[in-house]
C-alpha cells in the first residue's frame, strides 16, 4: 500500500481534523507528530495482521527472541523507511509548511536497555522482519527506560526517564491475551497412580501480564513482526488478598523500572521477579499460540525456537519443563528432549562478574517450582555424566554449586546450540570461559559475529552520505550493503574523495552546532573528530583516553608552538549509579575539559566535550560525524562491540587493540585502514598465567606515564582532588586492573599516526573510503540469516 504525494497530504490533513479538530497551522509539533504516527502505524496494520495470519495458517516455524532489553531508540523515521514512504511524507510535509525533522524530535528515545546487548536485540528485530524471517521479540515494558543523565558540577546525576508520560504510539495494548505469572509460596509433590510427581500450590501469588505489542517493520517487502513486551498489573482483588505482604509495593511495580547496571549487579531478589516474569509469561504466550496449531506437543521444536539473550532469560529452560511436565503430563525424558532442540543461547561477555548467579535460597522463595526444576535438571545431569567425565569437571559445570544456581550452566545444558557474539569471543569461550563446557558438548559452540541495523546507521542517521553514495555506486547499496564494494573501483576519484569529505565536513557542522548549544563550548569542524561513546566501564579505558588528552595538554603547556593536528575529543557514557569508579572518571573528564577548554595557551589546538545523556538518537548525530573511532578496550574484554560497526559505515577510522569485532574489522579494511595498537589477548593472557605485572614499575621508569599518572594527584586538574586520589590508587595501588599503563605508550604511538594521517587530506580520505566499502560485512541482515540456518532452522516467510 502506497500513496502519492498528493494522496498523502489529504490523508495527513484529514487525519489532523479527525483527530484534533485542528488545521495544520493550528497544530502543535506533538499533534503533527502523533497524526503521523497514526497515519504509519495504520499504513502497516494490514500487513501486521497479514504477517500474523500467515504464520498461523502456514503453520511457520518462528523464533522468540528473549531478552530483558531492547533499545530501538525513535522508531517513525525507520517505519517510513521500511514502508518506502520516507520521501514522499517528507516532501509532502515540506509542502504542507511542516519539516519532518521537527516531528522526529517529539519521539521519544525508547531506552529499554543499557547497551549493546539492547540495541543488538532491535537491530536483530529490524533485520528479522527485512529479510522476511518468522521472529518475534519478547522482553519487558519498563515503564521507566534508562534514566536521564545530567551533568552538576561536572558529577553525573540521574534523573528518571518518564517516556510514556505522553503515549507511545507504536504499541498495541492485548488485554485479551493476558497471562498470570505465579510467584512465591509451597509447593509439595504427591506421586500420581502412573508415577508422575504432580505439584500442589499452596499459598503464593498471582500478578497479571499483560501484553503490550510493538509492528516491526521489515524494509521495503511486506513483513511486519511483533515484539511484544509484558507489564505487570496488580488487580485491586490482589491488592488486597496481600495486605500484609512486605514485598507487595515491589510487585506492584515489577516492570517499572530498568536495573541501569550493564554487568556487576547481582542478587537483588527484584532483578529476580523480573526475569522470571517476562519468561512465564512468554512462555505462556508461546503455549497458547502452539495450542492453536493442534500439534503434538512432541513436535514442538518442529514449530518453536526460542532464543535465550544472555542469561537473563535462562529460566526458560525450567519454564517450558514446567509447562511440559505439569501441564501437559509429558515424562521428563520427552520433555527434556523437546526443551533442549526448542532453546539456544547466546553469551555476550566473558567477564566473570557479569556471570548471573543467584542463591538456591532465593530462587526458592521467589519461584518454588521452578527451582525445584532446576534441582531436578541438575541431579540428572550429574548422573548423566558420572562415569563418564571426571567429577571435578562435573562439579565445575553443575547448576548448583554451594548454594548458588549458575545462570549460564542452565542455559548451556538445556540448550542446543551456544555462540559468541565475534571470532575472539568464541573462541575465548571455547578455550577459557566456558571451557569445561566445550569438552561436554564441542559440537553446541558456534560463532555469530554482531551485525547492525545498517539502513538505519547509513540511510536514516547520514541522508549526506546515502546521497553521495547513490551518485557514484548507484543505489543498489541500499537493500544489499555488500555493493558498498563498488566504491572501491573509485578509489583515485579525486571528485569522490572531496566529496566524501565535503558530506563529513557538513556532518560535523551539525555536531558543532549541537555541542555550542549543549556544551556551550565552540570546536571547529576542521578539527579531527575523535569519538568514543559506550558505557562507562574500566575495561573499555575511557580512562587511557583521558591521560593520552592530559599528556597533549601537558605537552602543549610545555611547548606551545608544538604542531599538533587541532582535535576535539568527544565522550559520550552513562556510568551505572552504583559503579564508583566510572563516576569518578566521568567527573575527572568533565573537569579536564573544564581546565582544557578554557585555557588560552592551548589555542583551540585541543578542545574536550563530554555530550550528556548519550543514547540512541544522539548516537545517530555522533557517528556521522566521526573521523576518528575509539575502540580501546584491554584485549580480550569486549566480546565484539557494534559501535566500531557502525562509525566503519561512516567512513571513520578505527583507532583499536585487538579485541572483539575489532579484528575482523582490520582483517575487512586491511592494515593500512586501521590503526591498530596494544596488547594482544594472548599477551594479555601470559600476563594473567605468570602473574608478573607490575604498573608501579612502569609508574616509576617511565617519565610519561610518571608525569601524566601525577596529574591526577598533583593539583594538575581542579576540583577532584578526591576522584584523582582514587583514579592513582587504581593504577598504582591496586596494579591497573585493565592494562592502561601497559597499553599507554602505544596508543600515544596510535594517536600521533593518526595525527600525521589526518594531515594527508588524500591518504585519510581513501582509508575513510575503503571503512565504508567494507562496512557491508557488518550487516545485521546477514548475522540474522546465519542465525536462522545454523541455529533456529527457520525460513523466510511463505505467503500463503
Ligand atoms: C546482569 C546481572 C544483573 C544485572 C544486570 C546484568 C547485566 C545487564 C546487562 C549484564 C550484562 C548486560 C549487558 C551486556 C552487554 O551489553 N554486553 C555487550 O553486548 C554487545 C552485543 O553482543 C557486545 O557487542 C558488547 O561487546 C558487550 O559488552
Amino acid at each position: 500500500m502506497t500513496f502519492t504525494k498528493k494522496e498523502f497530504k489529504i490523508e495527513f490533513k484529514e487525519r489532523l481534523q479527525e483527530r484534533f479538530a485542528l488545521s495544520v497551522s493550528d497544530a502543535s509539533s506533538k499533534e503533527l507528530y502523533e497524526t503521523l504516527g497514526k497515519l504509519v502505524t495504520s499504513h502497516y496494520s494490514g500487513n501486521w495482521k497479514n504477517t500474523r495470519q500467515g504464520y498461523l495458517s502456514e503453520k511457520q516455524k518462528q523464533v522468540f527472541y528473549f531478552s530483558i532489553e531492547f533499545l530501538p531508540g525513535r522508531m517513525l523515521k525507520s517505519n517510513l523507511l521500511n514502508l518506502g514512504i520516507l520521501d514522499v511524507v517528507e516532501e509532502g510535509l515540506s509542502d504542507l509548511g511542516i519539516d519532518l525533522e521537527d516531528l522526529v524530535q517529539e519521539e521519544p528515545d525508547m531506552a529499554l536497555g543499557n547497551g549493546g546487548l539492547g540495541r543488538l536485540a532491535s537491530c536483530f528485530m529490524d533485520s528479522l522482519a527485512s529479510i522476511g524471517m518468522p521472529g518475534n521479540g519478547n522482553g519487558i515494558r519498563y515503564e521507566y527506560g534508562l534514566f536521564k543523565q545530567r551533568f552538576v558540577d561536572g558529577y553525573q546525576v540521574e534523573l528518571p526517564d518518564e517516556w510514556l508520560n505522553r503515549g507511545n504510539i507504536w504499541e498495541v495494548r492485548r488485554e485479551s491475551k493476558a497471562v498470570n505469572v505465579h510467584f512465591g509460596g509451597k509447593v509439595d509433590l504427591i506421586e500420581e497412580a502412573n508415577g508422575q510427581l504432580k505439584p500442589i500450590y499452596r499459598g503464593g501469588y498471582s500478578i497479571k501480564a499483560i501484553p503490550y505489542d510493538t509492528g516491526m517493520t521489515g524494509f521495503e517487502n511486506d513483513t511486519v513482526n511483533t515484539m511484544r513486551l509484558w507489564s505487570a498489573e496488580v488487580t485491586q482483588e490482589d491488592k488486597a488478598k496481600f495486605q500484609n505482604f512486605e514485598g507487595r509495593q515491589e510487585l506492584e511495580n515489577l516492570t517499572s523500572v530498568l536495573y541501569p547496571d550493564d554487568s556487576n549487579e547481582q542478587g537483588r531478589r527484584f532483578r529476580l521477579s523480573q526475569e522470571y516474569f517476562f519468561v512465564s509469561a512468554g512462555m505462556q504466550s508461546i503455549f497458547n499460540y502452539y495450542k492453536t496449531l493442534k500439534l503434538p506437543m512432541i513436535d514442538m521444536n518442529k514449530y518453536i525456537a526460542i532464543h535465550i539473550n544472555d542469561t537473563h532469560p535462562a529460566m526458560c529452560v525450567a519454564e517450558l519443563m514446567r509447562l511440559l511436565v505439569d501441564e501437559e503430563n509429558m515424562s521428563w525424558e520427552k520433555a527434556w528432549d523437546v526443551t533442549s532442540k526448542v532453546m539456544s543461547y547466546t553469551n555476550h561477555t566473558i567477564m566473570s562478574e557479569a556471570l548471573e548467579k543467584w542463591q538456591s535460597s532465593l530462587m526458592k522463595e521467589v519461584c518454588p517450582r521452578i527451582f525445584q526444576i532446576i534441582e531436578e535438571i541438575d541431579r540428572r545431569y550429574v548422573e548423566e555424566w558420572q562415569g563418564v567425565f571426571d567429577d571435578d569437571l562435573i562439579k565445575r559445570t553443575r547448576i548448583i554449586r554451594h548454594d548458588q544456581i549458575h545462570m549460564a550452566h542452565l542455559a548451556i545444558i538445556g540448550s542446543h546450540s551456544v555462540n559468541g557474539v565475534a571470532k575472539l569471543h568464541s573462541d575465548l569461550l571455547k578455550s577459557v570461559v566456558l571451557k569445561d563446557f566445550y569438552a561436554i558438548y564441542p559440537e553446541r559452540f558456534n560463532n555469530k559475529t554482531n551485525g547492525i541495523a545498517q539502513r538505519r546507521w547509513s540511510q536514516l542517521s547520514n541522508p549526506m552520505l546515502s546521497k553521495t553514495l547513490d551518485e557514484y555506486i548507484g543505489k543498489s547499496w541500499r537493500k544489499d550493503t555488500t555493493n558498498l564494494r563498488l566504491l572501491l573501483n573509485h578509489q583515485d576519484n579525486n571528485k569522490l574523495l572531496s566529496d566524501l569529505e565535503q558530506t563529513k565536513f557538513e556532518n560535523k557542522k551539525k555536531l558543532a552546532a549541537y555541542i555550542k548549544e549543549h556544551n556551550d563550548v565552540t570546536v571547529s569542524p576542521n578539527a579531527i573528530f575523535d569519538i568514543q561513546i559506550k558505557r562507562l566501564h574500566a575495561y573499555k579505558r575511557q580512562l587511557m583516553n583521558l591521560m593520552h588528552i592530559i599528556k597533549l595538554y601537558l605537552d602543549l603547556k610545555e611547548n606551545p608552538e608544538l604542531d599538533i593536528t587541532p582535535r576535539v575529543f568527544m565522550f559520550g557514557a552513562k556510568a551505572a549509579p552504583s559503579y564508583h569508579f566510572a563516576k569518578s572518571v566521568i567527573k575527572l573528564i568533565n573537569e579536564t575539559a573544564n581546565l582544557i577548554n578554557n585555557d588560552l595557551d592551548i589555542q583551540d589546538k585541543i578542545k574536550v566535550v563530554f555530550l550528556e545523556n548519550y543514547n540512541v538518537s544522539l548516537a545517530e548525530l555522533i557517528i556521522p560525524a566521526a573521523d576518528v573511532s575509539e575502540q580501546i578496550s584491554l584485549a580480550s574484554k569486549e566480546a565484539s562491540g557494534t559501535s566500531n560497526m557502525k562509525f566503519m559505515l561512516n567512513g571513520a577510522i578505527t583507532l583499536a587493540t585487538l579485541d572483539g569485532a575489532n579484528i575482523e574489522i582490520r582483517d575487512a579494511v586491511g592494515e593500512e585502514n586501521i590503526a591498530i595498537f596494544g596488547l594482544t589477548e594472548s599477551e594479555v593472557y601470559r600476563y594473567y598465567n605468570e602473574q608478573n605485572y607490575n604498573s608501579a614499575d612502569i609508574y616509576h621508569n617511565n617519565p610519561v606515564i610518571n608525569r601524566v599518572v601525577n596529574a591526577f594527584v598533583d593539583g594538575t586538574i581542579p576540583n577532584c582532588c578526591m576522584e584523582g586520589q582514587e583514579i592513582f590508587d587504581s593504577l598504582i595501588t591496586y596494579n591497573d586492573e585493565f592494562f592502561v599503563l601497559r597499553d599507554f605508550m602505544s596508543y600515544c604511538d596510535a594517536q600521533a599516526w593518526i595525527d600525521a594521517s589526518y594531515k594527508d587530506t588524500k591518504k585519510w580520505g581513501k582509508m575513510s573510503l575503503n571503512n565504508i566499502a567494507h562496512a557491508g560485512h557488518f550487516s545485521a541482515d546477514d548475522t540474522v540469516r546465519k542465525y536462522s540456518e545454523d541455529i533456529w532452522q527457520i525460513e523466510p516467510i511463505r505467503k500463503g
